[in-house]
């Protein structure tokens, strides 16, 4: 018997003594109820590759940009999802649901700033849709999301991704 099947074995005898049948019943109805009324997130994995795509990645206005607050990497030498060479991804993010133009569905975009050189400095884009105040940082593009990097090295410019569908069709 290993340790764990003991430590189950010590906890199941403990119970056993103190907890009535009826009480625990109870506690794993509750339990049950409890799992089943909890909504399912409505999101599912995409393969990026899979996604329909139109649009200049170089411009503001490109659908992944909808929450986006940042030197878009495409314009310093990098991709819509690639850090330019020199640089890496901040390994905090904050993501958008973002409507694709290509298939009229919406997706939810993470977005990582690019750290390790001086600001880009070339296309600023400023869109904020869905943008949140800085303690949800999970949605706040206001930040220099650099600081959670290796030694809190600088921010150059800022790539988009996508996660998953957002939609409910999924
Ligand atoms: N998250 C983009 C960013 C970087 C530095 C300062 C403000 C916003």
């Amino acid at each position: 018997m290993t340790d764990y099947d003991s430590m189950i074995e010590r906890w199941s005898r403990r119970l056993a003594k103190t907890a009535g049948r009826r009480s625990v019943l109870k506690s794993l109805g509750t339990l049950l109820v409890g799992a089943a009324a909890m909504p399912l997130l409505p999101v599912s994995r995409v393969r990026a590759a899979s996604v329909k795509e139109e649009g200049d990645s170089t411009t503001c206005e490109y659908w992944r940009y909808c929450a986006i607050d940042g030197f878009l990497c495409a314009c310093c030498g990098g991709s819509v999802t690639v850090c330019p060479p020199g640089t890496e991804p901040a390994p905090i993010t904050w993501v958008g649901t973002c409507r694709n133009t290509a298939d009229g569905r919406d997706y939810i975009v993470s977005y990582n700033d690019c750290c390790g050189k001086a600001s880009c400095g070339r296309c600023l884009c400023n869109r904020n849709e869905g943008d949140g105040p800085i303690y949800r940082p999970p949605i706040a593009n206001d930040y220099n999301w650099c600081v959670g990097s290796k030694s809190n090295i600088p921010y150059h410019c800022t790539v988009s991704r996508i996660v998953s569908v957002a939609d409910k069709a999924g």
